[in-house]
């Protein structure tokens, strides 16, 4: 089934939500078009060795083992499903820089080094330090987009949207010997899931008790320096897990006396 899932990815198309056009434009289509294929690539197909890491409810973590030159870069993949919100709802709130330190635990502080458009931001952010490791920190460009013709689960309506984020150099923060610079590769793909019967022309009616989100999380992340491998693969699993469960319920809470966006 391989090839067969590969044509299918190949279609995958990526708009940007606002736009307009800027000077990392080439670089957000290279890095979105890799990605949102790479997100799809079922854990299931082909010979990626992955394994199931953790599963908790409609929560599934996966892992692939994986080192570069003694440093663990494991792959790592995650579905999840989360009720009472959409696609669109989800990938806003993961974009979001103003609620990102309600729920994400890897990060002591970020600053935005450049706004390029209203989907497109970098940022430099300082995680917290895992003692007696050298603290990390990263620079990242992250993008919100809808993606066209991807693969549609069962009972899916309106569209997929996803938020990737992927390193870059920025003048701004050169590399200094005080903090490890880490590299990701991050995709956040959502779908919204409708549990009841819609006739077409009635989406008008779909309310949020109609709806669930179902998330595919992708990230590779290199540490940047050598690091013992399984603090590494703890700290990894613990913190996807920790991840999925804070950001879906931060963002339950945050729609809650919205009305739906579909
Ligand atoms: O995608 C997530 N968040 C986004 C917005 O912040 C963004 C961030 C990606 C995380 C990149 C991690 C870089 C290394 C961090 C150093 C370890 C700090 C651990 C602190 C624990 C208290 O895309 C959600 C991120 C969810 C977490 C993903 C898995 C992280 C793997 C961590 C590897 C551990 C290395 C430890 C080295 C000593």
């Amino acid at each position: 089934a391989q090839p067969q899932i590969e044509a299918v990815l190949e279609d995958i198309v990526h708009k940007p939500y606002t736009g307009p056009e800027h000077k990392l434009t080439p670089l957000v289509n290279e890095h979105v078009g890799k990605y949102s294929k790479y997100v799809f690539e079922p854990v299931e197909s082909g010979d990626g060795n992955w394994q199931l890491a953790h599963e908790d409810g409609d929560m599934k973590v996966y892992r692939r083992e994986l080192e570069e030159d003694g440093v663990v870069v494991d792959p790592l993949k995650a579905q999840h499903i989360v009720k009472g919100l959409s696609a669109f709802e989800m990938c806003k709130y993961f974009f979001d820089k103003d609620t990102r330190l309600d729920w994400e635990g890897t990060v002591e502080s970020f600053k935005v080094l450049d706004k390029l458009a209203d989907d497109s931001v970098v940022f430099h952010q300082l995680h917290k330090r895992v003692w007696p490791s050298t603290q990390r920190e990263t620079v990242f460009c992250s993008h919100i987009c809808m993606l066209t013709n991807a693969p549609r689960p069962e009972n899916m309506v309106g569209h997929t949207w996803m938020v990737c984020n992927f390193s870059m150099e920025h003048p701004s923060v050169p590399i200094t010997s005080k903090m490890i610079r880490a590299t990701l590769n991050v995709g956040l793909v959502c779908q919204t899931i409708i549990n009841r019967q819609v006739e077409p022309g009635q989406e008008s009616s779909i309310t949020r008790d109609d709806v669930s989100c179902k998330i595919i999380y992708a990230a590779n992340v290199n540490p940047g320096g050598w690091a013992p491998p399984s603090v590494v693969r703890t700290i990894a699993k613990r913190e996807i897990t920790k991840f999925l469960k804070k950001i879906s319920s931060c963002a339950q809470k945050a729609v809650l006396e919205q009305p739906l966006t579909l």
